[in-house]
């Protein structure tokens, strides 16, 4: 019977070899996708990281978790605005079309009073939200206690920065000279490096000899103005218990040479960073 040729028994040989031969195949590629999801869920483990900070990177300050809770708020705050208005343009767009077969335009909405002082309360009630978180928020990263034990002068100069570090009555300077481009890289970050223990309040104090420079290190999600003259900025950072080394560049197109104004931040153990202090104290780099 035909269905019968298709039945196991009348299996050739022939036909058996394939079918084990594509048991093997299925395991290899069974095993493959295996690896293939190990591999990508280590990927999205940090991909779903990335997008739940909003594409920040992770902030190595107790600032920044200030900052990056204001961030996403006002990205939900963003989105659902984003959805309400969609769906009320999607809803128009397919209920209050023009009829197919009528030349009649769908009834027109104009000068309807309560609708516009809705759309004129509504974001107002949201811009003044928003205003208030951004207003506390930056009220509070911008706090300068005067206690921190590690002060920082930074002088930002067209194209490098000099970073002198005070500490427990020690003084280190680290000056900087425009980088080398083609060998920068998140790895092997060039120009001078500023040296930071961990768990510790920080003061900066920033100075320009020249234009207008802005101290930005990503990590700490916040950046700073450095003016020429008497204006002098300040403030305070609490580093968190991570160490590691941190881009950091200036953000304000400053001349011809802007882009290789870098430098980098290193985070290190107390105990580090007293000796580091210990041996380059006194010495300008
Ligand atoms: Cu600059």
């Amino acid at each position: 019977m035909g269905f019968r040729l298709w039945g196991r028994r009348s299996v050739s040989p022939t036909c058996r070899t394939t079918r084990r031969q594509s048991k093997r195949r299925r395991l290899s590629g069974a095993a493959a996708v295996a690896l293939v999801a190990a591999s990508a869920t280590a990927c999205s483990n940090e991909a779903i990281d990335q997008w739940s900070r909003g594409g920040m990177p992770e902030g190595v300050t107790e600032q920044s978790q200030i900052i990056q809770t204001l961030w996403n708020g006002a990205w939900i705050a963003a989105l659902a605005t984003g959805v309400v208005v969609w769906g009320l343009i999607f809803w128009a767009v397919a209920f209050h079309r023009k009829k197919r077969n009528s030349e009649a335009l769908p009834p027109q909405v104009r000068y309807n009073l309560p609708i516009e002082i809705l759309y004129t309360v509504v974001p107002v009630i949201m811009v003044a939200i928003l205003f208030f978180f951004t207003a506390r928020d930056q009220t509070e990263i911008m706090k300068v206690s005067g206690t921190a034990p590690v002060k920082v002068r930074v002088d930002g100069y067209q194209w490098s920065w000099k970073f002198t570090t005070h500490y427990q009555g020690q003084k280190v300077e680290v000056a900087g000279v425009p980088v080398d481009l083609s060998k920068q890289s998140n790895e092997n970050p060039q120009g001078p490096q500023l040296v930071l223990p961990v768990n510790t309040k920080v003061e900066f104090e920033l100075h320009s000899d020249d234009v207008i420079h802005s101290f930005w290190v990503p990590a700490f999600h916040f950046k700073q103005d450095l003016f020429p003259g008497n204006v002098v900025n300040r403030f305070e950072i609490k580093t968190l218990d991570r160490t590691g080394v941190f881009i950091g560049r200036c953000a304000e197109l400053c001349g011809a040479d802007h882009s290789r104004m870098l430098f980098s931040v290193k985070l290190v153990p107390q105990a580090e960073f007293e000796q580091y202090i210990k041996s380059h104290a006194g010495s300008a780099q």
